[in-house]
């Protein structure tokens, strides 16, 4: 049985859960992080030395980093749907994958934190903004690439997809003013029609 350690609400663990049911996998869930804690306990370090969530198990095999569970539960389970088979078309959903890590949670991650996880007196208004500038800079490059497309790597929900899904629902939810992305949003719209993403996604982030 799959084992997942991380909490409900955490970004990274949702595009875990959501891949699973997704994939209809069946898997148990250990609270861990946030007001769980226990990511520094010497068993929990010894699988996950980053101290952070998500970690997964299956069948003996461990690993930690979000879209590399995301990459492997799709290549072992989702062959041909959520991983796309031929090279160039999986490479796309992979460039998403990476567009989330790399580029746009980096952006988005002090307006985040800074909104909905630390207490007004202690926010930095200025860094907040410059975040929220940054990330609706790195929206609009996926909003210029999703018109036409209904997913991020063409007709079908990929891992690209799986990736990018949570992070937008915070963007889209929080009260934030944002510019139009109608693209993106028609792409969201997508994604909350899927029982597995209001299940996993669809939830409260605080
Ligand atoms: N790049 C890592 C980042 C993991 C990460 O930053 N996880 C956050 C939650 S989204 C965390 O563990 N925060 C500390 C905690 O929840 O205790 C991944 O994608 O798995």
């Amino acid at each position: 049985m799959i084992k997942i350690w991380g909490r409900k609400n955490s970004v990274n663990v949702q595009k875990v859960l959501w891949c699973c049911d997704e994939l209809e996998l069946p898997y148990e869930r250990v609270d861990a992080g946030g007001v769980f804690g226990g990511t520094r306990d010497p068993e929990y370090l010894a699988m996950n030395p980053t101290a952070l969530i998500p970690t997964l198990r299956d069948d003996g095999f461990t690993l930690w980093e979000s879209n590399a569970i995301v990459r492997y539960l799709a290549a072992k389970y989702g062959a041909g749907a959520l991983w796309p088979e031929d090279p160039a078309a999986r490479a796309l959903a992979e460039k998403w994958m990476d567009y989330q890590l790399g580029t746009l949670w980096p952006a988005f991650k002090a307006a985040f934190l800074g909104l909905v996880r630390t207490p007004p007196e202690k926010r930095d208004p200025d860094q907040i903004r410059a975040s929220l500038e940054s990330t609706a800079e790195a929206l609009a490059i996926l909003d210029a690439h999703l018109a036409g497309e209904d997913y991020v790597a063409g007709a079908d929900l990929t891992i690209g997809d799986i990736a990018l899904g949570s992070t937008a629902y915070r963007w889209l939810n929080m009260e934030i003013q944002r510019p139009a992305m109608p693209n993106l949003a028609a792409w969201h719209d997508r994604l909350t029609t899927r029982p597995a993403y209001q299940k996993n996604v669809m939830v409260p982030f605080t």
